[in-house]
């Protein structure tokens, strides 16, 4: 298992509309795209930095993850994305070495590339994404 390159960071916001100004404005970070992923129940905007990106995660349901999260720790980091090819093959791999996966198969997430979780009781306390971009057209490059 080899990660390619860490394809985004995860921000837990309250309001994308409040944090924006700080990632535009003061950082100065192109926004590449906001869109809602219902089935995590969120809001994301991304923002490319170098060959990478942070993605603001705002949650559109009290029973979301991410507002889980906020509600628990507040605003912060929520997970680091590691850039991956064939995800079911790393999925496989990483259960085989004892890792617990909150997906055994990848879910479609954010510019519909391929995606899973491991357990961040696994990965001393940091919630990892596994994500395999497709050639989707909308996908945040
Ligand atoms: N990073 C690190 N640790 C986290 C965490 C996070 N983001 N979220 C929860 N935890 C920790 C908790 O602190 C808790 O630890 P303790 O038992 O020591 O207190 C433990 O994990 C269990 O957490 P919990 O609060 O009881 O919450 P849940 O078990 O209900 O859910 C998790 C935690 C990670 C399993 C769940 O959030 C999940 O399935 N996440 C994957 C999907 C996801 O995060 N989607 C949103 C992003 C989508 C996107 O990027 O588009």
């Amino acid at each position: 298992m080899r990660a390619k390159k860490i394809d985004h960071i995860g921000i837990a916001v309250s309001s994308i509309e409040k944090a924006l100004p700080f990632y535009v404005d003061i950082l100065q970070l192109e926004l590449l795209g906001i869109e809602e992923v219902e089935s995590e129940k969120v809001k994301v905007a991304f923002l490319k930095i170098g060959e990478s990106k942070i993605e603001l995660l705002e949650p559109t349901a009290p029973d979301s993850a991410v507002a889980k999260f906020i509600e628990k720790r507040g605003e912060g980091i929520h997970h680091v994305a590691l850039g991956v090819d064939d995800i079911q093959a790393r999925i496989d791999e990483l259960k085989t070495k004892g890792i617990r996966m909150l997906n055994d198969t990848p879910k479609t997430g954010a510019g519909g590339a391929l995606v899973a979780f491991m357990h961040p009781k696994s990965a001393q306390g940091v919630l990892y994404e596994l994500c395999e971009k497709t050639s989707v057209k909308g996908e945040h490059e």
